[in-house]
């Protein structure tokens, strides 16, 4: 395959690990822990690993030599920068354990473990993929793993190749299939463990002892560069709105963070339209009299980031997917074999008043998106309802009304922009690369220890790489009970942007000086050479974060 010089140099990298983990190491356990919330029924649900202790990595002064370990590798869900690395860490991990390990990799996601569709992922595939973006190395899927009948063919082959670990990189649904097969494996003594890695460019998989998903500081940083060259275009031309789409089906965490980077004129923030119990007219009401403001100064241009997740955010469109995943979960198949004006008469016949009413007065090209197909998870495909266009058509409405009422004098011209898929497999930056790196290296420790169960932890990561505190956390730990496909099921809770977060708190002081006066910041291409403070800063998210602790 043919290399570009930037994938040549890269390939050199030697990603940093924390100073414990290049030696031999023991694992100190800390406090036994409880779920999140629900703590009864995800006890009764796992009896076998709920309440296990937190473990830390400290240097082992009296090592004895490991055994040869077969492991096995899945990537699920969507992509992330780092994926490789952390694969490219667990390999070596493994073989610093023993030379003889061996490292399967099951392909196109959870799928290929059922359908015993396996590689052996040796030293020069390895060394192919060292620092590089993507999830090629053996593909990725969405299958969700939750049968006992998927959990017993694994097994089998697990044995058939000797597989004595599982590791599981993936979102929060993803790492909630791994604890339910580690659980189930445990209750079987059927040998294997199972450990997770926390991946999502979302950034909703994460607490105190998991600071950050791997892949949400590349994917941020790609955003970012492309917002500020298009911030730089809009401050150029002054003659368009751009109305830009970000990834991050639940949480705003990227909205937020790409805000930080770039000082955009305005950024909204699902998690807080939720709180304030705003409406889809209410949020279009924000932007446009920040147009009018701007227009009044002359200024008929501007930039607003729109969060993917939005529109489950607004109550009124929360209620109604709600109510529309329960009756689709019932009915899917006689919905599916109808055609779409019917389809709209159905819906609209089987919801409640109130939904039905919030049904009837979206424009119905958005009121059909919301019916298309959940993922395998049960989630609405936010990434396909083109919140920012609806938004910049009912922002164009509205200025006309202001501009009959007197209030509004300029123009409004409008761009549209979704950005997702650009970032989701770059080039791991210098953060993502280390982080995942020592995460797989890590999750090799997590086998040595003989643990499942656990989700391999990296922290303390605004320090420098060598600084940073390696461990497990039980997955169960991070559990509650959620409503899905109309049943209540123990889940990884998603970590929403705080409120009273230091990251939010930072973006609304500034925010309304950001959408009068023009304060865009261009933060350029990630860079991988060069000064530390250029090449290895952690996002701001994570930097503010810590400052508050
Ligand atoms: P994961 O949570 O699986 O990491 O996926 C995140 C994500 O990138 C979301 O931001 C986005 O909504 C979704 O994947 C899109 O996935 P797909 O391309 O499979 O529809």
């Amino acid at each position: 395959m043919k290399k570009s010089a930037l994938q040549k140099a890269r390939a050199a990298y030697q990603p940093k690990l924390p100073i414990v983990l290049t030696g031999a190491v023991k694992a100190v356990e800390g406090k036994p822990t409880t779920s999140v919330a629900d703590q009864e029924e995800i006890q009764k649900l796992f009896p076998n690993t709920y309440g296990l202790p937190e473990l830390k990595f400290e240097k082992n002064p009296n090592p004895v030599p490991g055994k040869p370990i077969n492991v096995g590798v899945i990537l699920s869900g969507g992509q992330a920068p780092g994926g490789h690395n952390v694969i490219c860490g667990l390999f070596d991990g493994i073989k610093k354990i023993n030379r003889d390990s061996r490292l399967f990799g099951f392909t196109m996601g959870p799928g290929g473990f059922v359908d015993h569709k396996y590689i052996e992922l040796t030293a020069p595939i390895i060394d192919e993929y060292r620092n590089t973006g993507g999830f090629d190395i053996i593909g990725s899927g969405r299958t969700k793993l939750e049968k006992k009948e998927q959990f017993d063919k694994g097994l089998e082959i697990l044995r058939e190749l000797n597989i004595k670990a599982l590791v599981i990189i993936g979102g929060d649904d993803s790492n909630t299939n791994a604890a339910i097969l580690a659980e189930y494996y445990k209750s079987i003594d059927a040998g294997v463990q199972v450990i997770g890695c926390p991946k999502t460019i979302d950034g909703a998989l994460k607490n105190d002892l998991i600071e950050t998903s791997f892949g949400f500081d590349t994917a941020t940083k790609v955003y970012s560069e492309v917002i500020g060259n298009i911030q730089r275009d809009c401050n150029s031309a002054k003659k368009y709105w751009h109305f830009i789409k970000l990834m991050g089906r639940s949480a705003s965490h990227i909205a937020l963070e790409c805000g930080l980077q770039t000082q955009p004129n305005i950024c909204i923030i699902s998690e807080e339209v939720e709180a304030k119990n705003m409406t889809l007219q209410q949020v279009v009401n924000y932007i446009a009299d920040i147009v009018a403001r701007r227009a009044a100064e002359g200024n008929n241009f501007g930039t607003v980031l729109i969060p993917e997740g939005l529109i489950e955010f607004i109550p009124a469109m929360k209620a109604l997917i709600a109510e529309l995943n329960d009756l689709l979960a019932a009915e899917g198949e006689k919905f599916a074999a109808l055609n779409h004006a019917e389809q709209r008469r159905f819906v609209l016949e089987h919801l409640s008043p109130a939904n039905a009413e919030t049904y009837a007065s979206l424009p119905e090209g958005v009121a059909r998106q919301l019916t298309l197909d959940r993922d395998p998870h049960g989630n609405v495909q936010v990434s396909l309802i083109e919140t920012e266009k609806l938004l910049s058509e009912m922002v164009a409405k509205r200025l006309k009304e202001m501009k009959a009422e007197g209030k509004f004098t300029g123009k409004f011209s409008a761009q549209h922009h979704f950005f997702g898929y650009e970032g989701r497999c770059a080039d791991p930056s210098n953060f993502d690369a280390d982080y995942c790196y020592a995460l797989g290296y890590n999750a090799a420790c997590l086998i040595e220890a003989g643990v499942t169960g656990y989700m391999s932890s990296v922290r303390n990561l605004v320090k420098p790489a060598i600084q940073w505190i390696a461990g497990g956390i039980p997955i169960t730990m991070m559990m509650n009970m959620e409503r899905r496909h109309g049943e209540m099921k123990p889940v990884i809770q998603k970590a929403l942007v705080r409120l009273d977060g230091a990251p939010f708190q930072k973006f609304a002081s500034q925010r309304d000086e950001w959408a009068i006066n023009t304060c865009y910041v261009y933060p350029g291409p990630i860079q991988y050479f060069g000064p530390t403070e250029v090449c290895d800063q952690p996002t701001m998210t994570l930097r503010y974060e810590h400052q508050a602790k």
